[in-house]
């Protein structure tokens, strides 16, 4: 059939399409739109409610499998926000910046609101509605990568010990939020910690491990034991240090991966696109995180 005359502002879109950069890990970030109200409207518990921690988890994990094996290989998550990381050598969409962004935000969005029954049984959704925004950001080394997590979890830290703090000032100290506010303004990490253990005998090491390290979502390939309490890491580093200690080499993740023939690449990458989606409240600032899961970074899919 022939071309109809309208078909030629077809060419303008063209001229408005990004292409990420290859070869780039590809951190797509989304947010929670004007949550603070949303939170409000909805009765969210102060200053983090799991509930709500919970079905950004979720709706996390639907993104995973919505995207299938080879997309996403790990995500991060705290409050309102999601962070995404797209396997360097993703190809999905062409790279095309507005359909990664737009399909990411829309799934999540999607299985916020259809997940949102489980974790809020008795809270009606109602008006303002979860909608989320988000963005691309490309990253060319894993070092860039792990910066960015590590910015992510310390702002996670830095904002939870804060707002417990706050909180507490409210909640158990009768403060107005104005009063709480001057008490903090000025005040370093370790005076918060003697404000809520002197005043309010909590212990903020005993806090839950997902307000305090959000939460990390990845395929776990199986090497990795079940448990990952900080005892066992602390555990694992001392062996590692002791290997290093005594002369042992330990090859980086990155060449044990060079070394390996492009048949045992897509053999691993079959099996690490059924691995099961995990979600983990630990440190990933520290390098055993990561040295304990070469898959998520530095396979080669
Ligand atoms: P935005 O992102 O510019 O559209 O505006 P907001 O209001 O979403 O601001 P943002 O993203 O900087 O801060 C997240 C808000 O969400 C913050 O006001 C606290 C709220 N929020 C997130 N998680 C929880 C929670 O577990 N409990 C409560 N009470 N509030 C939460
Ligand atoms: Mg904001
Ligand atoms: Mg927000
Ligand atoms: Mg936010
Ligand atoms: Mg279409």
């Amino acid at each position: 059939m022939a071309n109809s005359k309208f078909e030629y502002v077809r060419h303008f879109e063209l001229s408005n399409t990004t292409y990420l950069l290859p070869n780039t890990y590809i951190v797509i970030r989304i947010d929670g739109r004007s949550f603070h109200r949303f939170s409000t409207v909805h009765s969210f518990t102060k200053p983090n409610d799991p509930r709500a921690l919970s079905l950004m988890n979720a709706a996390a994990v639907s993104v995973f499998h919505d995207l299938g094996g080879e997309v996403v290989s790990i995500a991060y998550g705290v409050s309102d926000e999601f962070s995404f990381i797209l396997r360097k050598e993703c190809n999905l969409f062409d790279r095309r910046e507005a359909k990664l962004v737009s399909t990411v935000v829309s799934i999540f969005t999607a299985y916020y609101v259809s997940l949102w029954p489980t974790y809020f049984p008795s809270t009606p959704l109602t008006r303002p509605l979860p909608t989320f925004d988000g963005r691309a950001v490309c990253y060319p080394t894993i070092e860039n990568v792990r910066d960015y997590l590590s910015w992510r979890q310390a702002d996670c830290h830095i904002n939870n010990l804060y707002n417990t703090t706050f909180w507490a000032l409210i909640q158990q100290g009768g403060m107005t939020p104005q009063e709480a506010e001057k008490e903090l303004m000025g005040t370093l990490a370790k005076d918060k910690n003697e404000i809520l253990f002197g005043r309010f005998g909590v212990n903020y090491n005993n806090e839950e491990e997902m307000f305090k390290k959000g939460s990390v979502v990845y395929r776990n390939y199986g090497a990795v034991p079940e448990s990952s309490s900080d005892d066992k890491v602390d555990e694992k580093e001392d062996d590692l240090e002791k290997k290093e200690a005594a002369g042992k080499e330990t090859s980086s993740p990155a060449e044990a991966q060079k070394g390996k023939s492009r048949s045992q690449q897509k053999r691993e990458a079959k099996k690490l696109a059924k691995a099961e989606v995990v979600i983990e409240h630990v440190d990933i600032i520290k390098d055993t995180f990561w040295e304990k899961r070469p898959w998520i970074l530095h396979w080669t899919l």
